[in-house]
Parts: C-alpha cells; sequence; structure tokens
C-alpha cells in the first residue's frame, strides 16, 4: 500500500489513559506500507506527510477495523431444527445428551467437502467484512477426528487467501466426544485430540489451543491434559468456560496463563481474582447468551473492579449463537450485559487483539498495521447503538 492521508476525521484510537475513547476530533491520519506513520490533530501535520495523497473524509469517524476474537465459522449445515425443539421446550444440554447439538454438526462437517466448506465460510466471513471486520478468529472443533480437525484448520486458513482479511486458528480438538468415544472422554482426548494437536501444529496450522470445560464437555483434569501437551509444544491457551456452570475452567486458564477465557456467565469473584493477576482477557459472548435464552449474567462488575480486560465476539456458530454481526454483538453486549458503548467497542478492537495475544492492532498509534474502518457516524457511541444498521464507509486492510 502505498502512502494516504485521511484527511478532517473523528478518530476514537482506544489508546487508554487519555479522552473516553481515545477520541481526537478534526485529526488527520497518514497511512504508509500498510502501517499508521502518523495520526492526530490535523492542526500538528508534519510537513512531509501534507503532500501525500490525500482524501477528506468530511468529519467521518476512524477507528481501528474490529476484531471478531472467537468465532466457529467453519462448519458445515445448520441447526435450525434443534432451534425448533428448544422453541418446543428442550433445552440445549439435553439436545446435547440425546446426540444432537455439537455431534449433529460434527457429523456434517466430516462429510463436507474443503470447497464447500470454504464457500460456506466465506459468506459469514464477509459479513463480518462489511461490518469493518479485518482479523478474526477461526476453531476447529466440529471434525473431533484427526483429518477433519486439520480439514477445518485448512479451511479457516484458506478464507485469507480469498479475502482481505487476518485469520488467527484455535485448535479446538477437546470441544465435544464424539460418538465413537461415548463415555470414554479420557480416551479420546489420549488417542484422537493431542495426536491431532501434534498434527496440525506440525503443519502450522494452529496460533492457540482452546477447549470447552463444561458437564457437557470436558472436565477440567482433562483440559488441563490439553493444556499441558499446548505448554509442550509453545503453544498459547483458551477456554471456554463457566458457560452453563462453574467448573472453575477461568481459574484453570489463569493459571496456564491463558491469553482468554470465554462465555464466563457463571463464573465467581476467584476466578475473577485470578484473571486480573494473570491478565486473562474475558471474552463476552452476548449472541449465545441470547440464544441460548440464559438469565445469569457475566459478572460485569466485578470484572471491572479487578481490572480485568474485556472483549466481546460473536462466537459465529451454528448452534448457540448463528450470529455474524460484530455490530449486533456489541448492541447486545450492552443492552445484556450492561456495557458502556466505550467498553463495547474497546472489547471488539483493544481487548479482542490481547485476546488473540496480537500487539500490531487493535489501536490507532504509530507503528501499529493500519487495519481501520471508517464510519457514517458522529460519535463513536453510535456503533454500539442501532440495530441491523451497517454504517460502515469504508475498511482498510493493512497489506503488508
Ligand atoms: N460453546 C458454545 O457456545 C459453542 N461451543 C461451545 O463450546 C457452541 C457450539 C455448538 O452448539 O455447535
Ligand atoms: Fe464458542
Amino acid at each position: 500500500m502505498a502512502k494516504r492521508l485521511l484527511d478532517n476525521i473523528a478518530i476514537a484510537t482506544l489508546v487508554p489513559g487519555g479522552e473516553p475513547y481515545g477520541f481526537v476530533r478534526d485529526a488527520a491520519l497518514a497511512v504508509a506500507d500498510g502501517g499508521i506513520a502518523w495520526v492526530g490533530p490535523r492542526a500538528d501535520l508534519p510537513a512531509d506527510c501534507a503532500s501525500w495523497p490525500r482524501e477528506d473524509l468530511e468529519g467521518r469517524l476512524v477507528t481501528p477495523a474490529l476484531i471478531d476474537c472467537h468465532t466457529h465459522l467453519v462448519f458445515a449445515g445448520n441447526r435450525a431444527m434443534e432451534f425448533e425443539q428448544r422453541l418446543n421446550g428442550a433445552t440445549y444440554e439435553e439436545i446435547a445428551r440425546a446426540g444432537g447439538g455439537i455431534v449433529s454438526t460434527v457429523k456434517a462437517t466430516r462429510e463436507t467437502g474443503e470447497d464447500t466448506l470454504l464457500a460456506d465460510a466465506l459468506t459469514r466471513a464477509d459479513a463480518l467484512i462489511d461490518e469493518g471486520v479485518a482479523t478474526i478468529e477461526v476453531k476447529s472443533g466440529y471434525g473431533l477426528d484427526l483429518d477433519t480437525e486439520l480439514k477445518m484448520l485448512r479451511v479457516a486458513r484458506r478464507v485469507a487467501s480469498k479475502r482481505k482479511v487476518r485469520i488467527r486458528t484455535s485448535f479446538l480438538g477437546a470441544h465435544a466426544v464424539p460418538p465413537e468415544f461415548a463415555g470414554r472422554p479420557d480416551t479420546y482426548i489420549d488417542d484422537i485430540c493431542l495426536p491431532a494437536l501434534e498434527a496440525a501444529h506440525q503443519a502450522g496450522l494452529v496460533d492457540a489451543v482452546d477447549g470447552f470445560c463444561e458437564g457437557i464437555a470436558f472436565s477440567p483434569q482433562q483440559i488441563e491434559h490439553v493444556f499441558a501437551r499446548a505448554k509442550a509444544l509453545g503453544l498459547p491457551v483458551k477456554l471456554h468456560a463457566e458457560q452453563l456452570s462453574d467448573l472453575g475452567g477461568a481459574k484453570l486458564a489463569a493459571e496456564h496463563e491463558a491469553l482468554s477465557a470465554d462465555h464466563l456467565e457463571y463464573l465467581g469473584e476467584d476466578g475473577v481474582v485470578a484473571m486480573a493477576r494473570a491478565g486473562t482477557v474475558a471474552t463476552l459472548l452476548p449472541g449465545a447468551f441470547y440464544t441460548l435464552r440464559e438469565t445469569q449474567l457475566p459478572p460485569v462488575e466485578l470484572l471491572r473492579r479487578h481490572g480485568v480486560p474485556v472483549a466481546i465476539a460473536t462466537d459465529c456458530n451454528p448452534g448457540s449463537s448463528p450470529l455474524a454481526s460484530i455490530l449486533t454483538a456489541m448492541n447486545m453486549a450492552c443492552t445484556l450485559f450492561r456495557l458502556t458503548p466505550e467498553e463495547a467497542l474497546a472489547g471488539a478492537t483493544r481487548n479482542a487483539a490481547k485476546a488473540l495475544g496480537l500487539t500490531d492492532t487493535g489501536t490507532i498509534a504509530p507503528g501499529m498495521r493500519a487495519d481501520l474502518a471508517i464510519w457514517n457516524v458522529e460519535h463513536p457511541a453510535e456503533l454500539a447503538y442501532r440495530i441491523g444498521f451497517n454504517p460502515l464507509h469504508e475498511r482498510i486492510f493493512a497489506e503488508t
């Protein structure tokens, strides 16, 4: 990318410590070679940037491009029938225990070829990209056998070859026990999950290791076994924790210096304290809360009090969160969880970057990647305020 001067803008830098949102009015921003070269008030523009190709953006708001730091973007089929069953009275857990739920998506994903999986994933990626998203985390976990776990991760990585988007992959072999190992979760972990993790890592397909710590999935001891292997391979960990009950998953994740613990509706103060100490991000997923009609709220006030960074993501998946809109997730985080619009925006930028271990994106400052979103709004609070409006003017993706 050549040089480019974005002039006559307002900026929400999301750099903490100054104005709310890091808000700068009457600003300009200089981009060179995919990076932010300079940012600040127009009046202070350095003389050498003044001659760069300049665009008058008529006062539009510029933010860091958005980051969806928790998705299950690659999967086959859909679970509309399960949606119908839930409306007829069945619970998510009952459906899972009866062989539906995650396991039904596993069956479909195993049977579907890479090109079809990619085409489906691209429609969901496009919906996110259209809302200013430039980084998407994508998990495996609907394969639960070696071939299909690797297939999912390859498809996830191929999304970045088809679209201008950065993909980070998380290995989620410990997502559910597949039917062929029913009642034998430890054998599944030893015989399939860990060898698949090693093979995926060998193939260079893994950025982080995730798990689902829950009564319908894996115990803390089983998750710990997976985390030990992640550590041996030098991979960071994250965890689906305290979504349906409190098994102490977030504390376990924090003890392993996890990048994030995700969901967290049933998180208690001991888990919050452990996360604060470890610098583990709390990723809240209001789409799953909404879809499952959960009534237990995540402990937002405790997270604030202990200074745990909060991220927001879609959890885009066919079962508990069929949501491919990060702006809607931000709105839900405000309305359902009582986050402020500033917290919601930080949750889909700065803290989402932290949840992925990325230090070059999520805020606007010199030296950061020029992944930016330009919006037809006057104030950053507007981004979380509306439902079903997309005010994106342009997304800039740093091609480096
Ligand atoms: N928690 C979730 O919300 C998703 N996975 C998980 O561990 C749900 C996945 C699904 O229902 O297909
Ligand atoms: Fe999830």
